[in-house]
Parts: C-alpha cells; structure tokens; sequence
C-alpha cells in the first residue's frame, strides 16, 4: 500500500508527478485570502491521516503533530527548521529532512545584494530618478559608502556564511571576520578569515550579516546594546531570520543615527506590515525573504526535498537529516 503524502506548498510539476509515482498525494493548500490560522486547522486536519508531509514557512506545532498518528517524515523545502519542534519531532521518532546544500550560493549572492544595495544606496537612487529627481550630476547628499576593501563580519560561517566569505575577500578584497561555534579553518586559510568574539566583530566591521538559524539561544542576539556597539558607520544584514535581531530596538538604532543602515531580507514578523518604520527610512533596504527565490534554486529545492521525503518513507535516507539523533529512537 503507497504512503499517504501531505503536500503543504505549491510544488513544480514534474516533482509532483513524481511524488505521485511514489505516494498517494494529497494537496493541502491555501485557500484565495485564508487566514493563516484557518490553513493551520486544515494542514492539522489533513495530517490525522498522512505517513509523510512536504511544505515550507508553516508552523508544524507538537499540537498537530499528536493528531497525526502515522506520521513517519517531514520534509521542509527551507534550510531553516524554526518551524519545527525538533526535540518533539524526534521524541516521536518522525524525520524531519531539510534542504541545505541547494540553496547556498543563491542565498549569499542575496545576502551580497544587500550588501551592495545598502552601501550605495541603490534602491533609494533607483527610485529617486524613477520620481524625474535626476537634473544634474549627483553631489554628496547622494554618495553612498564603498563596500572593497572594508571589513566585513560574519555572525555564523556554515554553509551559507562560508559562500558569503568566499564573495566579500576573493570578490571585493574585503577583511573577513567571523564568529562561529567551531573554527573554519577552510576560510581562515582560503580567504584570510579571522574567527573573533562577537563584541570584536561588532565594534570593528563595517558590515554584520547575520548568517546563524533562529535558535532559542539566537534569538534577539543582536539588540539594543549590540548595536550600540557597532560602528556609528556600519550596516546591519539580515538574510537569516529576522527574530534573531530585536526589530524595535533596530528600527530605534536606524532613527536615532546609531546605525548607518540595514539590508533585511527577514522580518520578525512577514509579510512586513505596510505600516512597519523601516519602510519609510531611506537608509533601509527591504526584500520580501527572497533568499532562495531563484527559479532554478526553488525548482532544485523542491526536487531535493521530494527526493528526501521519498527516501525517508522508504526508510533509506541518509542526508539533509534535520534531527539525526532520531535514527537512534
Ligand atoms: C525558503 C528559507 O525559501 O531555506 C530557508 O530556510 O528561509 C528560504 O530559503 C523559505 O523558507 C520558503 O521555502
């Protein structure tokens, strides 16, 4: 008898055709205009009666988990896992696989267009001579900062932080600094990575990218004192999740000039309310979380993530293992 497979986000064709070979699929999706929390009721009703489930940036509670007795592998289509109770998860012997590898590189050149759009204002100018602003050649009430040659600190120097670091030294001759739980001798040695104390990389780089998951020990780990401690002069990137920063106490930081900037990518709360501060600072670039969103890499991470799946149903999964102690239960 094939599995029952929970599909919780709109899939490419062709991944679920062969989802299809493999499983009797069911599609739980959101209804035109439903509320978040009425698509949580139907995606907990719909997983009563599923082996595995496929989705992303819906939170799968322990709540909905005790309804699904026969659930046996989740498969996120997202490198983060905050939406996820691992410990409960795996108390209860259920995989949760995820998908890592594919979207690294999609990702950094994100985090580097921040990077870039922030310090020379790209976003601000763009609309500006959109508006018919431009009459004469520029002055200084428009120049932006220089991004070569500056230093730039990486909070968390993994997959995505590694690729970050491998742009901002070999690309833009930049000094690299980072924290990270282990030393990264790869990028100590391949681009001249120094691994420092958080207050050190606060108080010497001219741009903070934070690159670590959204962990209870992450979150708000940059808030009011941090960003007193930064540079007067220094951006802030946020490509990672937005809770890991207190959005008041940056949107405060923007206001009162103890921050240059921000490049933000994640919000504590998305979509972004229309009325949020940050949106009406010029010196705020802000993206609908659109880390990944190329459509190779989404195509790539929705393939990888049903591959995942399939191999966990069939009990032979050996990679992109969220919660890897649960081969041990
Ligand atoms: C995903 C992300 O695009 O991978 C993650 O953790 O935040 C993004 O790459 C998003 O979660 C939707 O799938």
């Amino acid at each position: 008898m094939q599995p029952v497979i929970v599909v919780y986000k709109p899939l490419p064709q062709d991944v679920l055709d062969d989802l299809r070979r493999h499983a009797q699929v069911v599609v739980c999706e959101p209804a035109p205009g439903q509320a978040r929390e009425a698509f949580s009721v139907a995606l907990g009703d719909a997983l009563v009666h599923a082996d595995g489930a496929i989705g992303a940036s819906v939170k799968i509670t322990p709540e909905m988990i005790a309804r699904a007795p026969r659930l046996k592998a989740i498969s996120t289509i997202s490198v983060g896992v905050d939406n996820f109770d691992l410990a409960d998860l795996t108390r209860r012997g259920i995989v949760l696989a995820h998908t890592p590898d594919v979207l690294t590189e999609s990702t950094a050149d994100t985090v580097f267009a921040l990077v870039l759009s922030t310090a020379r204002r790209v976003v601000e100018l763009a609309e500006w001579v959109k508006a018919g602003a431009w009459q004469g050649s520029i002055g200084p009430e428009h120049y932006g900062v220089d991004v070569h040659g500056k230093t730039i600190g990486i909070v968390g120097l993994g997959r995505i932080g590694g690729a970050l670091a491998r742009r901002a030294a070999l690309g833009f001759g930049m000094r690299v600094l980072y924290t990270n739980r282990h030393a990264n001798e790869t990028a100590e040695r391949t681009y001249g990575a120094t691994r420092v104390e958080l207050s050190e990389l606060l108080a010497q780089s001219d741009f903070v990218c934070l690159q670590v998951p959204l962990t209870p020990q992450t979150r708000h780990m940059i808030g009011a004192a941090q960003l007193r401690s930064m540079k007067r002069s220094a951006i802030l990137i946020n490509a990672s999740r937005g809770a890991i920063v207190d959005e008041a106490a940056l949107i405060a930081a923007l206001a009162d000039g103890t921050l240059a900037g921000a490049g933000l990518d994640v919000f504590e709360h998305e979509p972004l309310m229309a009325d949020s501060p940050l949106l009406a600072m010029r010196n705020v670039v802000a993206l609908p979380h659109i880390g990944s969103a190329t459509h190779e890499t989404r195509h790539a991470m929705a393939a990888c993530a049903a591959r995942n799946l399939i191999d966990a149903l069939a009990g032979r999964l050996s990679r992109n293992i969220a919660n890897p102690e649960v081969l041990a239960v």
